[in-house]
């Protein structure tokens, strides 16, 4: 065995949890209490959610490092999303901390994503402390919630020390916490405390020389690209030469031409970063997540990150409406994939391949937000494109079809258990559970294939009348469950180019729900609304009154429209069915069919 110590000047943890228990607003306390914040200086809530998409939908999208000095020690902290697309962060996260801080909200206990986070953290082998967050909610039930905690590592098969966890009671909000509910929390102070207690120091061997893993990537105006990694052992200094042992050990050498460490949510110049610390460095622009950085006498690569495979697949292609290059700034499939690729090389979980027959790219990730989290940063940098529908990624085992199963979890009203019993089995989904609750609401639980869940979201939202919640977790690949109908009804269709009409659009409202406003303009082929019926119909929305001699009191032109819905990217992608696309520009979405031509549609459909 190598000789390993431990270097007890610093502390590397994540903080993890299902969506929604408090992560980044605990964050926020830990710096308001650390000092990193002087009296009196302007506070941003949720500092850490710096993206502007992060802040819109008050949600973490890409995890985030930050760094704190508590007695003398530096605790570098990374807090993670909790939203289950966002898992593959979570998983790179991981491979710079040596403990988890695992937050589980007081009412609602360890939901599905807790259940993943806890399953990685564990086979990381992470030291866990756990706090069970919001105990100021009215609803609040932190004894039964430890109890559902100590279940779930059990569930997991954890070891029997890590059953013995630590555990503090917190107000993230208000930034406070309690080893016991009978004394209320003053400060955060306890939660430092345990973290430099609990958590052992980062291991390096220190006869070894430099070794970074890089585990993320960043930009920066001045100095190009960052890699940011854990420093497994040894020591950098600023300027050194080093070494880049990327893939297949192919090796790219590099000047540091800046080295940096986080010192509270931003980072600051340092001459050299030792064994354990987060650093980021300058001086590379060839890099990717999971390369080694290290020493050009001694190279020698660690071992990569290993992130779950994408369940996923969604194919871009350049803007090919009639539209096409109207409002978007980067419209030609050579910007398209550009960026694409770019995107893949930061963000671990997305895999992009190039299509062999057309200049399409297939983009594989772990779910729908996450596919509409990225176009949406794309529409707002001024890219212009077109998306077909979300696709499971079947595997073949021996020759058998197997796909993606995700067990669910819905909590709703008890009048609303038929019809989401009824909608989940018809796409192939077994109820696993059942638990009423005696309280008016009732928990189901389902195994179901996830493209069973692809576009179900909206629909139980509807069903349940907002009230239901539901959460699921892949549990793996199983036998392919079958074909099952999957949107009932068709699509209303421009049949020609043009603006659409009040008139018209009047007319059309008995056949279906509509998605465009007067004065939108449409083209043929474009999806305007939803038909009540199972076939697709050719429809013209431009279509205005014809005049006559006798006029009549002339309101005519005046009907009222039943109001519409805003088209959001999540609803057309769940809209959408293997022959439709989604059009996506910065100001417009637009559904359309594949093919545009009512001739060529008819003639395609008559050959297969
Ligand atoms: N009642 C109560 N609400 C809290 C507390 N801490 C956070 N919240 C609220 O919980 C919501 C989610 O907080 P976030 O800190 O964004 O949660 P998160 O875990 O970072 O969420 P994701 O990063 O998207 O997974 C916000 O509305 C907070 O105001 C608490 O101690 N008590
Ligand atoms: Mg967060």
């Amino acid at each position: 065995m190598p000789h390993k110590i431990h270097n007890n000047a610093i502390r590397n943890i994540a903080i993890i949890a299902h969506v929604d228990h408090g992560k980044t607003t605990l964050v926020d306390a830990m710096f308001r209490q650390s000092g990193v914040f002087r009296e009196g200086q302007l506070f941003e809530e949720r500092l850490m959610d710096n993206m502007d998409l992060e802040k819109e939908r008050g949600i973490t999208i890409s995890a985030k490092n930050c760094a704190i000095n508590w007695k003398k020690i530096k605790i570098n902290i990374l807090d993670t999303p909790g939203h289950a697309d966002f898992g593959g962060e979570v998983e790179r996260a991981l491979s710079m901390v040596d403990g988890a801080i695992l937050l589980v909200d007081a009412a609602e206990g360890p939901l599905p994503q807790t259940r993943f986070v806890l399953s990685k953290a564990l086979q990381a082998g992470l030291k866990l402390l756990v706090v069970i967050n919001k105990i100021d909610r009215p609803d609040a039930q932190p004894e039964r919630v430890h109890d559902e905690v100590l279940e779930l590592l059990m569930d997991l098969d954890a070891h029997e020390d890590q059953l013995d966890f630590p555990m503090l009671y917190a107000i993230g909000k208000d930034g406070t916490v309690t080893d016991s509910l009978d004394k209320p929390g003053t400060d955060l102070r306890p939660l430092y405390d345990m973290i430099i207690d609990e958590i052992p120091g980062p291991t390096y061997q220190p006869e070894e020389p430099f070794q970074m893993l890089v585990s993320d990537l960043s930009h920066s105006d001045y100095l190009g690209r960052l890699a940011i990694g854990k420093v497994i052992n040894g020591t950098v200094k600023s300027k050194e030469k080093l070494v880049c042992m990327g893939m297949h050990n192919a090796k790219t050498p590099l000047n540091v031409s800046k080295l940096q460490v986080y010192e509270g949510a931003s980072l600051t110049d340092t001459d050299e970063v030792g064994p354990g610390d987060i650093a980021v460095l300058a001086g590379i622009s060839d890099v990717h997540i999971g390369d080694t950085i290290c020493s050009r006498e001694f190279p020698n690569a660690l071992k990569p990150i290993t992130i779950d495979e994408p369940t996923i697949s969604m194919r871009f292609n350049a803007n090919s409406s009639p539209f096409s290059g109207r409002e978007g700034k980067f419209v030609q499939s050579s910007k398209l994939r550009e960026r694409l690729q770019r995107e893949a090389l930061k963000n671990v979980s997305l895999q992009v391949e190039e299509q062999s027959n057309s200049e399409g790219m297939i983009v594989k990730g772990r779910g729908e937000f996450q596919m509409v989290i990225l176009m949406e940063t794309m529409r707002r940098e001024g890219y212009e494109f077109c998306v077909g529908q979300p696709e499971v990624i079947f595997h073949y085992v021996d020759g058998k079809k197997m796909e993606p199963i995700e067990h669910v979890y819905v909590d709703c009203e008890e009048a609303y258990t038929g019809i989401v019993t009824e909608k989940l089995s018809r796409r192939k989904g077994i109820m696993t559970a059942y638990i009423n609750h005696e309280s008016g609401r009732t928990r189901l639980e389902f195994s179901i294939p996830s493209r069973g869940l692809i576009g179900y979201r909206d629909e139980f939202l509807t069903d349940t009348r907002g009230t239901g919640l539901m959460n699921s977790f892949i549990s793996g690949n199983e036998p392919y469950r079958g074909e099952f109908p999957v949107r009932q009804t068709g699509s209303l269709l421009a049949d020609r180019q043009g603006e659409g009409v009040p008139y018209a659009l009047f007319n059309l409202e008995p056949r279906g729900q509509l998605f465009i406003r007067p004065g939108d303009p449409v083209y043929e082929g474009m999806i305007i609304g939803e038909h009540n019926r199972e076939n697709d119909l050719n429809v013209n929305p431009c279509k205005t009154k014809k005049l006559s001699n006798v006029r009549a009191s002339g309101k005519d032109d005046a009907v009222t429209l039943t109001p519409i819905l805003p088209m959001t990217l999540e609803r057309a992608v769940q809209y959408i069915r293997e022959d439709e696309m989604v059009e996506v520009t910065p100001k417009s979405i637009r559904l359309r069919k594949t093919i545009l031509s009512a001739a060529a549609r008819k003639q395609s459909e008559k050959r297969s």
